[in-house]
């Protein structure tokens, strides 16, 4: 899949680009965000690449996983009282990488609504 072989979050699923992985299963992979908007701010991806999170929910047992590991994610920083998860999906949501990510966001007082 052309799109697969040029994608950042593929390679960083596939350890040859580094990030910071805090969680990796043969599902899910992640890693904090190069550019971190709070205290906490981790990249949840499957590693297989669909582009957004309608073309993931059509894989039930992946998506189940990730949402999973955004829970175990939020446990382990420390910020399950307190976190915003979001899917940007396409253009007008602000979406830049084109494999679906889900942003776990935390550490700081949020305000709504976003930008
Ligand atoms: P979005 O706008 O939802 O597509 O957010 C993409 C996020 O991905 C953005 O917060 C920055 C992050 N990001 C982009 N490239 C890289 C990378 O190479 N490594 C890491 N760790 N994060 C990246």
């Amino acid at each position: 899949m052309i799109a697969a072989m040029s994608c950042i979050f593929c390679a960083i699923a596939a350890g040859e680009v580094p990030a910071t992985v805090v969680h990796q299963s043969e599902r899910v992979v992640a890693f904090r965000d190069l550019n971190p908007v709070a205290p906490v701010h981790v990249l949840v991806i499957p590693r297989e690449h669909y582009r957004n999170v309608v073309e993931l929910s059509a894989d039930v047992a992946t998506a189940a996983e990730l949402l999973e590991v955004v829970a175990e994610v939020a446990n382990t920083e420390n910020v399950a009282d307190g976190f915003r998860t979001v899917f940007n999906t396409g253009g007008d949501a602000g979406q830049e990488v084109d494999h679906v990510h889900a942003h776990v966001i935390g550490g700081r007082q949020m305000q709504w609504p976003p930008g």
